[in-house]
């Protein structure tokens, strides 16, 4: 495999159950880490909590395993401290959606040079099986056994709106367009999210009567539709499916701690101090 150096071997096996998405997205991360050449001593991962958090763990750079929705917080400190640094964020969906959705937010607002990476499979895996705000309207868990209600987030376009300059979504079927979105992000200057719908055969597979983990992947084929076709395809047909493309990239876009760093140059050299 290529990328092996960005691999911890002896944290192997991993603890995901067999036909996790989570290893495919976490080998796409590697493969794209790889065609970048990507220096891991200038690297840092940083994640949350949740099964996907636990990526961070088999990455063999520095890495910090933070607590529940916090992971772009402590991501933002290190940035900060560190431009220079590559910081990479490996999240989950409950993680980046629910309890850390403003720190997603104004990370996107910032413009921060950091990669997020969304684990999306719909559901809350580690804590077994509740609904996160990326659970589709009618899709069972164990808090909406009769279906949930609510409507998801379209998490791309949120995270667009709120000022991401690069934003990217792909499935575990689509594992070259994955890679190559997740090595577009790295290379990108300012905030860049990748969305990667990962399946869950536990939870949101068994809770759904999905079959196994192939079938899931077949699922993901037959649901995702490119940019380009969904633009043809009015909102009708456009229902249950899942537009996988690149939605935004803007290297234009001021990036934070460039803006941060030249005020404190100006500042050093004795330049307005308003
Ligand atoms: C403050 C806090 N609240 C709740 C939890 C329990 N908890 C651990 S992981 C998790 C959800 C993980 O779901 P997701 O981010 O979607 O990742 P997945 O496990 O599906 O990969 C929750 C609610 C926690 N650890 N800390
Ligand atoms: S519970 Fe779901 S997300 Fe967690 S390791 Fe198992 S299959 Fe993966």
């Amino acid at each position: 495999m290529q990328g092996l150096c960005y691999v911890r071997r002896e944290r192997l096996p991993h603890l995901w159950c067999a036909g996790c998405g989570h290893g495919i997205v976490l080998g796409a991360v590697i493969r794209a880490m790889d065609r970048i050449g990507l220096d891991q001593d200038r690297a840092v991962a940083v994640s949350g909590i949740g099964c996907s958090s636990r990526a961070v763990g088999y990455l063999d750079m520095d890495a910090l395993h933070t607590t529940h929705g916090r992971a772009l917080a402590f991501a933002t400190g290190i940035k900060l401290a560190r431009p220079d640094l590559t910081v990479i964020v490996l999240a989950g969906d409950g993680d980046l959606a629910a309890i850390g959705g403003n720190h997603l937010i104004h990370a996107a607002r910032r413009n921060i040079g950091i990669t997020c990476v969304c684990f999306n499979n719909g559901i809350y895996g580690m804590t077994s099986g509740q609904y996160s705000p990326l659970t589709p309207t009618g899709a069972r868990a164990s808090t909406a056994p009769y279906g949930h209600l609510e409507r998801e987030f379209d998490l791309c376009r949120v995270v667009q709106a709120a000022g991401a300059s690069y934003v990217a979504r792909s499935t575990t079927y689509h594992i070259h367009q994955t890679i190559e979105y997740v090595a577009r992000a790295l290379r990108h200057h300012g905030f860049a999210f990748v969305e990667v719908l990962s399946q869950c055969p536990t939870y949101f597979g068994r809770g759904n009567r999905m079959g196994d983990p192939v079938k899931m992947l077949q699922w993901y084929r037959e649901r995702a539709v490119t940019l380009a076709q969904a633009q043809r395809m009015d909102p009708e047909e456009l229902r249950g499916r899942v537009v996988i493309g690149e939605f935004h990239r803007d290297e234009g876009v001021p990036e934070y701690t460039r803006s941060y760093l030249d005020l404190v140059a100006r500042l050093a050299a004795g330049g307005e101090s308003r």
